[in-house]
């Protein structure tokens, strides 16, 4: 691996924020992709801090530092993810939203940012959401898909929960989960539809929705 790559990892890791935003600029300068920076770099640094956090090394004043630091890089990162990413047509609606009991919200609005530079409409209902405020918004926007996020291994139930009043209440858009807590199974557990694991993919599963929706 590259120098700038190696530091963006050790010095996000470390919360060094001006070493972090040091070596992006010159990872960005040098034309590293952005999606592996992202994805890859800043993701494994992130997993990294909650590794420490688990281990005694870090507390949840440093967790709450790190998602400052990552959404400060964000904003120097979306012109980049912007000119990769852009898409031309609105290509459908998208209810998203951090289901209840979780506050996590990086990477939900990664997927948010994502879906939004490829043309689809995306309803953010936030974090810590009720399945009440789901299924209000699924019969208020009629979206292709509802996608739950959840990064707590605790808010596993609240997604089933989530899902099962969508489906009462006779929701007929795609149900889609992601986020660390979740996985192909538990996701196939939960009830959903469909799963992705991070927001790249979350993008060409939703195009993939629309395209068969589109052709029925
Ligand atoms: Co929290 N936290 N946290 N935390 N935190 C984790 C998740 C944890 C794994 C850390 C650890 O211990 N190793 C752990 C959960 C353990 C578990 O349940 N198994 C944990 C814990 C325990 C907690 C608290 C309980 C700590 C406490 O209070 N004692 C507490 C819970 C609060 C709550 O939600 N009720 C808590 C709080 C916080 C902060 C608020 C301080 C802060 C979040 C700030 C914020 O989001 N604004 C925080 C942080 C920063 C983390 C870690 C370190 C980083 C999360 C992150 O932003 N990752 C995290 C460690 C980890 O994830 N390994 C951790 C970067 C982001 C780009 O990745 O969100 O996974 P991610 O999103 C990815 C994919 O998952 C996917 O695409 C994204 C982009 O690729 N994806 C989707 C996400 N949603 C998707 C939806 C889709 C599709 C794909 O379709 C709809």
């Amino acid at each position: 691996m590259d120098d700038p790559r190696r530091r963006i990892r050790e010095a996000l890791a470390d919360l060094d924020r001006e070493g972090f935003l040091e070596a992006l600029q010159e990872a960005l300068n040098s034309g590293a992709d952005v999606d592996t920076i992202v994805f890859e770099d800043m993701s494994w640094a992130m997993d990294e801090i909650g590794r420490r956090f688990e281990m005694g090394e870090y507390f949840l004043a440093d967790l709450l530092y790190a998602a400052e630091i990552f959404k400060e890089a964000m904003k120097i990162l979306e012109p980049h993810i912007a000119s990769k990413h852009r898409g031309e047509e609105r290509r459908g609606v998208v209810v998203l939203g951090t289901v209840k009991g979780d506050i996590h919200d990086i990477g939900k609005s990664l997927v948010a940012t994502l879906l939004r530079l490829r043309g689809f409409q995306v309803i953010d209902l936030g974090v810590d959401v009720p399945p009440e405020k789901f299924v209000e918004a699924a019969r208020k926007h009629n979206p292709h898909i509802i996608g739950l996020s959840a990064l707590l291994t605790t808010a596993i139930p609240s997604v089933k929960e989530t899902i099962a009043k969508l489906r009462e209440a006779g929701v007929a858009a795609k149900i889609m989960v992601g986020g660390a807590a979740l996985s192909e199974k538990t996701a196939r557990e939960v009830g959903a539809d469909l799963y992705a694991e991070n927001a790249v993919q979350a993008v060409r599963v939703a195009e993939k929705v629309v395209e068969r929706a589109s052709r029925s």
